[in-house]
């Protein structure tokens, strides 16, 4: 491969043409018009322009991205994640027009797409499931005789869903008539595909997921875990590497089973194995996510691998060049999303220009981001700034340099999740380890922040009202296209 096209914009375009740089492949930057002027774009060695800003007409745009990868002579497409990154019809059309997909086969994509069918073939490898139903569930009748079985309370998934979208809780019987035709009629309307599941509901569970990398010769390898329980309405807001909570035994069977999950689809390249796991250890297979994640760079930091150099090298058809047994977990890493969101204020997207922007430095740090100083951040797209990565000998360490770096980072102009993150990373649950998935929801209440953010908010009202009176002229969107928006920024998630 000698040049790629990245189907993707922000600092993921970024991440994915650094690699390429190092392997001195020529980068092409596919671009809408609310990135003309994007640091992924100038770092780019071309850059061709493919629509207006909304993603449905610009990075939603398969065809017209395969046709520029003609024009421009590149062999492969990156699609980074969200947008085009999990679409098996488009990655079909990139193979059948004679380029290379930097992913898995378009069949691993449908198979692990669906979790119905994923969770089929997972079966055959004898992977721990959370009990429930045997497949799609067909009437309410049947419905209720798996739910009664399984016992209540009982989560009712859409098989076109994941990460979290189409799930529903039913506490009781009286409740699921009711709750299965919502979710029926949700998964149609969402998804064009009504099929519903049950599963038994995991109460106060931690979510574990295992990296996977596979090649073309048939080696499927895993590198551990990472810790996403800190979520948000199924966003996750910090991650790290390894877990806490898990025993090397734990760590090796979770492994074991990931890698028997790609092995059901044959899957190659980077991908990821969500698993639950319950107060008694006991894990679960959910869903697998067939693309680089965005919490990717703690796993590089502990590995020491870089995941798109080996995507790109295994979409050449290289063997991998490291065995199960070549790698070792070297010490610790945290990652925070730090979005333009005002936690203060229900996290509402608080998009607007970076008047100042300065990121941390120093040992063990590393900053993913797709903005400078002086840009708007876009009102298309998913508000994420940046993600900031640290790295230590222990977890100890590698939280404390966070949260240094989070009191370094120097961001006016909009609100941000920092002071959010850097809460929690001070909690005691957080510090001794001792958390699940409703850790906000247990903990976290807006005015926690206000005094944390006393300071910033200070001089963020003092630099707001100078830039009120220099621009009083500025048109402002109307109340009512931002809602149109936000609800938009909420469905591209990863
Ligand atoms: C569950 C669960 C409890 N029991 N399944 C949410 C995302 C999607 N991948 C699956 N999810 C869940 N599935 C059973 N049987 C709880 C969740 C869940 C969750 C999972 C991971 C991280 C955060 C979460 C927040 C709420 C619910």
């Amino acid at each position: 491969m000698k040049k790629i096209v990245v189907a993707n914009r922000g600092e993921i375009a970024l991440r994915v043409m650094r690699s390429c740089r190092e392997m001195g492949i020529k980068t092409v930057a596919v671009y809408s018009e609310a990135d003309r002027n994007a640091p992924f774009v100038k770092y780019a060695d071309e850059a061709v322009c493919i629509g207006p800003p909304p993603s449905n007409q610009s990075y939603l745009m398969g065809n017209k991205i395969i046709e520029v990868c003609k024009q421009v002579n590149a062999d492969g497409i990156h699609p980074g994640y969200g947008f085009l990154s999990e679409n098996a019809e488009f990655a079909a059309s990139v193979n059948k027009a004679g380029l290379i997909f930097i992913g898995p086969s378009p069949e691993a994509m449908r198979m692990m797409g669906d979790k119905l069918s994923a969770k089929a073939a997972a079966k055959k490898y004898k992977i721990p499931m959370v009990p429930g139903s045997e497949g799609a569930i067909l009437s309410v009748k049947e419905g209720k005789e798996v739910a009664v079985a399984t016992g209540f309370p009982i989560l009712i998934k859409a098989s076109a869903g994941g990460g979290g979208k189409g799930m529903r809780i039913v506490e009781n019987i009286e409740e699921f008539e009711e709750q299965m035709k919502l979710a029926v009629s949700e998964a149609t309307s969402a998804f064009g595909d009504g099929s519903v599941f049950i599963e038994r509901y995991v109460a106060g569970p931690r979510h574990i997921e295992i990296q996977i990398l596979g090649d073309t010769h048939g080696n499927i390898v895993y590198l551990f875990e990472r810790e996403c329980s800190i979520q948000r309405r199924h966003q996750k807001v910090i991650e790290e590497a390894p877990s806490s909570v898990l025993t090397p035994e734990i760590r090796k069977a979770m492994g074991e089973c990931a890698v028997n999950v790609g092995k059901a689809c044959n899957y190659t390249g980077a991908g990821t194995v969500e698993f639950l796991l319950d107060e008694n250890k006991n894990f679960y297979f959910l869903e697998m996510n067939t693309r680089l994640q965005v919490e990717h760079p703690v796993t590089e930091m502990i590995t020491g691998i870089d995941l798109v150099k080996e995507q790109i090298k295994v979409a050449r058809g290289e063997k991998l060049s490291f065995t199960q047994n070549d790698l070792t977990i070297h010490g610790h890493s945290v990652e925070v999303r730090v979005y333009a969101e005002d936690p203060a204020n229900n996290f509402l997207p608080d998009i607007g220009k970076l008047f100042t922007y300065q990121r941390p430095q120093g040992l063990g740090v590393r900053v993913d981001d797709g903005f400078e100083e002086g840009m708007d951040i876009p009102i298309y797209y998913d508000p994420m700034i940046s993600k900031l990565i640290s790295f230590g000998k222990d977890r100890q360490e590698a939280i404390n340099r966070m949260i240094r770096a989070i009191d370094d980072y120097k961001i006016i102009g909009v609100e941000t999740t920092l002071p959010f993150c850097k809460f929690v990373l001070k909690h005691d649950a957080f510090t001794s380890g001792n958390f699940d998935t409703h850790f906000i929801k247990h903990y976290f209440k807006p005015e926690m922040l206000i005094h944390e953010n006393e300071d910033e908010a200070i001089i963020a009202a003092l630099v707001g009202a100078k830039l009120m009176n220099e621009s009083k002229t500025t048109a402002s969107t109307s109340p009512q296209n931002e809602e149109v928006e936000i609800s938009k920024w909420k469905t591209n998630r990863m």
